[in-house]
């Protein structure tokens, strides 16, 4: 069993913790904006381990929209290099925990499609995608068969 390496940010390792050790009944939405998160279990593509992820909770019907924003910060999130590299991951959605495969959303019909529907779940996406000249990457998460 690879560790569980938490993320250096701490507000981000106590919104894990929180989440997890409430068997997601705590800790579950994005500091004071009430909206919803989920967790995402990766596996690190250098160290091998256990990396554990909260992103907003954007769904399109089972399968869930994972938008790498990081506040609009100039590079990609490095998670993002994880899913490329490993699409199984799992997902926490409050007391729900499901096994899942990742695709990074390259056809331009869907990205915009998935886009509205990551806005209408959180409006500063869009902010964000104007403070930054990359491209958010995002990719849809599906239930593995
Ligand atoms: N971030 C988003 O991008 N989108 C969201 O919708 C979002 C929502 C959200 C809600 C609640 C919350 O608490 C946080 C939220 N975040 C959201 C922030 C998100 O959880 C991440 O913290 C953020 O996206 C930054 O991700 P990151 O993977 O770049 O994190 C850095 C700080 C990090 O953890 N770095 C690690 C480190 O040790 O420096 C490396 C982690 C890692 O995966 N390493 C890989 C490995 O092999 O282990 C190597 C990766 C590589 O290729 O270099």
């Amino acid at each position: 069993m690879p560790d569980y390496i938490p993320s250096p940010r701490q507000w981000v390792r106590d919104q894990v913790e929180l989440y997890e050790r409430s068997g997601g009944k705590e800790g579950t939405t994005l500091r004071d904006t009430g909206l919803p998160v989920i967790i995402v279990t990766h596996t690190g593509n250098k160290t091998g381990a256990i990396r554990k992820t909260p992103l907003m909770r954007v769904k399109d019907g089972a399968n869930y929209v994972l938008v790498g924003s990081v506040g609009g910060a100039p590079t990609n999130p490095v998670w993002v290099n994880n899913l490329r590299a490993n699409p199984a991951v799992e997902i926490r959605d409050h007391t729900a925990v499901q096994a899942m495969r990742v695709r990074e959303v390259k056809d331009e019909a869907e990205r915009a499609r998935l886009w509205r529907l990551a806005v209408a779940a959180y409006p500063p996406y869009e902010e964000y995608q104007a403070k930054t000249t990359r491209r958010i990457p995002v990719f849809i998460a599906e239930p593995k068969r």
